[in-house]
């Protein structure tokens, strides 16, 4: 049922198809109130990195993983070179550094907008560690998020701030080397739950033009209104060139962190369809980090992650159906139905025989979750790491 031209352009678009995994999706994390304890979940780095490296094994588009420095390298710098060869070893390579400027206590008032200097230094020097370790590692991205921000109405002073975030983030650029980049996240509330210094994307794309060229905007689904058009978000940055990367999870209600697509895969198609067209129309190949920012409380974490690469290939080989020239066409003479139908048909299109087509050719598994529940894997990750799991508790208070 599909042309040679469709079969092709799904191919292509799942050869080249990557998505980093997060190596804090495989150990328990939790909700605002707790965790449940998964006697499977990771409880080192070294089993992150085996989680996400069998995830890869299995679906082919996981070669790298985004690494947290506090939870991954708990000696800083001193851990780079065991970590990445223990990465390599297992299959896979270190993506994304992100620095964590949240945990500390010093972090209370904020970290880049601290009032106090000598906690924004911290702050920056633990971002120039990141980008140490990110040069030791071979690792292309400094991923920034920040939980800086105020709870109540005139606490805080966010012009200074601003101020504040901008000689930091200046700063950093400058500590950057060979090809590194920096991506600048936004998050418009949580946790804090007045005002946050970097809410939106223009915030985002200011502080990253500000800081220099080799600064981005990173786009995390979540991280939005509910009722915002992500998709045009992700046009202008494209058309700016400001776009870095994604993380990608789905939500209902806030930052739900949910699975991909599990909610509203239409979306997710609409902002791969966007950076498709975009590809189509400038003859390019856009540079985009895509990762999974995602934590499964409740659903086992690596059939999470299987799910959830599984519905993004999908999604992504979707858009890559979207017939652009009739789509442009039906465009430029306002042919309403005809151009939003072309994004309906293509959205529409069962694209998964396409795919087990591409799996097979590759020697992967034709159904990566049933081959993950055959492999054994499971059940041997948790006889070792039950009792282990049990020990840390899921305690909120
Ligand atoms: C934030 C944000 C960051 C992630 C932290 C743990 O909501 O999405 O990317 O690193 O959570
Ligand atoms: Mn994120
Ligand atoms: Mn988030």
């Amino acid at each position: 049922m599909f042309s040679t031209s469709q079969t092709e352009a799904v191919l292509a678009a799942l050869n080249r198809f990557k998505i980093e995994l997060p190596s804090w999706g495989f150990a328990n994390t939790g909700t605002r109130f707790g965790k449940y304890i998964q006697p499977a979940a990771a409880t080192t780095t070294e089993e992150k990195l085996r989680d996400a490296a069998k995830v890869h094994e299995l679906t082919g588009s996981c070669p790298t993983v985004a690494v947290h420095m506090q939870w991954d390298f708990p000696n800083g710098a001193a851990d780079a070179a065991r970590t990445s060869s223990l990465a390599r070893e297992c299959g896979v390579e270190i993506g994304a550094i992100n620095p964590n400027l949240f945990q500390d206590q010093e972090y209370k008032h904020g970290s880049f907008g601290n009032p106090d200097a000598a906690v924004r230094a911290k702050a920056l020097a633990h971002c120039q560690e990141s980008a140490a370790i990110a040069t030791a590692a071979g690792s292309r991205d400094i991923s920034l998020w920040f939980a800086d921000g105020s709870n109540y109405p005139g606490t805080a002073n966010i012009r200074q701030r601003k101020k504040w975030f901008e000689e930091n983030l200046q700063a950093l650029h400058a500590m950057l080397t060979g090809d590194q980049r920096m991506l600048v996240e936004y998050k418009p509330f949580e946790p804090a739950f007045y005002h946050t210094d970097i809410g939106d994307w223009g915030m985002a794309i200011h502080f990253a033009r500000n800081a220099g060229s080799r600064a981005k905007v990173l786009v995390d689904t979540g991280h939005h209104y509910l009722a915002q058009n992500i998709e045009q978000i992700v046009a202008w940055l494209l058309s700016e060139q400001m776009l870095g990367g994604f993380h990608f999870n789905d939500r209902r209600y806030a930052d739900d962190d949910l699975t991909m697509g599990s909610i509203d895969p239409y979306q997710v198609f609409r902002i791969f369809h966007e950076i498709a067209f975009y590809e189509w129309e400038t003859s390019t190949e856009a540079d985009i980090g895509y990762t999974v920012d995602q934590s499964h409380n409740l659903k086992g974490k690596m059939e999470a992650m299987i799910q959830t690469v599984v519905m993004a290939q999908q999604l992504f080989a979707k858009a890559a159906l979207v017939d652009h020239s009739a789509l442009a066409k039906a465009q430029g003479c306002c042919d309403l139905v005809r151009a939003e139908t072309c994004l309906q048909d293509a959205f529409a299109l069962d694209v998964r025989p396409l795919i087990s087509e591409w799996r097979s050719a590759k020697k992967l598994p034709l159904d990566p979750l049933n081959a993950f529940r055959e492999s054994g894997y499971l059940e041997r990750i948790t006889k070792e790491r039950a009792s282990r799991n049990q020990a840390a508790g899921g305690s909120y208070a």
